[in-house]
C-alpha cells in the first residue's frame, strides 16, 4: 500500500541510498509526499513515487508526486553517483517519480533553495518505459538545481517551470491538508 508523507519539521530523511530504506509512495488519494509550510533541510531518497513496488506498473496519487510549500528551503530531492558514499556508476539516491498527475511541484515567492537530481521523472525503473507525469516533470521555482554535471546527477526529462506561483492542483492539495487537519482538531475534542 501507498504511504503519504506530510511533514513541516526540518531535516528529515525520508528513505535513503542503503537497500531496504525504499518506501513505497503511491496510490494515495493526493499528494505523495507534501511539504506544505516552511520546511527546511529535508532529504528525499531512493523512493518510489506513483509506481508499485516492482518499479514498472503505474499506482498513481492524484495530485503531486512531491510538492513544496510556497518557503521551503534546502531540500534534497534524489543526488548523483556520489551521494550514497562510492563512484560506481550507480545512483543509488535517485527516486522514480512516475505516473502522478505532477511529478515535482512547487512555486511562491518565498520558495527556493532546492536541489533534484538523478532521479527518473516520468519512467519505469530501467529508465526505459513511459510512465509519465501527465501534468508535467518538474516545477521548482527560483533558486534551485535541476540536474547537474556530476556522473548520475542528470534528469530524465527537462524542467519545465509552473507558470503560476500555484497550480490548481497545488492549491488543491494545500486545501485538502487544511481540511484534514481541521478533521483531526474537531475529532479531538
Ligand atoms: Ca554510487
Amino acid at each position: 500500500m501507498g504511504e503519504e508523507f506530510f511533514t513541516n519539521a526540518d531535516n528529515n530523511l525520508i528513505g535513503g541510498t542503503t537497500p531496504g530504506a525504499r518506501n513505497i509512495i503511491s496510490g494515495n488519494g493526493r499528494c505523495g509526499i507534501e511539504f506544505p509550510a516552511s520546511a527546511s533541510g529535508n532529504t528525499v531518497q531512493g523512493n518510489f513515487v506513483g509506481l508499485a513496488a516492482d518499479g514498472i506498473t503505474v499506482r498513481s496519487n492524484a495530485s503531486v508526486g512531491v510538492l513544496f510549500g510556497a518557503f521551503t528551503t534546502g531540500t534534497v530531492i534524489g543526488g548523483d553517483d556520489a551521494a550514497d558514499g562510492t563512484i560506481d556508476g550507480i545512483v543509488n539516491a535517485r527516486n522514480y517519480i512516475s505516473g502522478n498527475a505532477l511529478g515535482i511541484a512547487a512555486g511562491g515567492p518565498g520558495f527556493g533553495g532546492v536541489t533534484v537530481q538523478g532521479n527518473y521523472i516520468g519512467t519505469d525503473t530501467t529508465g526505459t518505459l513511459a510512465r509519465g507525469n501527465t501534468g508535467g516533470g518538474i516545477g521548482v521555482g527560483v533558486s534551485s538545481i535541476v540536474g547537474g554535471t556530476t556522473a548520475g546527477a542528470a534528469i530524465s526529462s527537462p524542467a519545465t517551470p509552473l507558470p503560476a506561483s500555484t497550480s490548481p492542483t497545488q492549491a488543491w492539495c494545500l486545501l485538502e491538508a487544511t481540511i484534514s487537519e481541521r478533521r483531526r482538531t474537531a475529532s479531538a475534542r
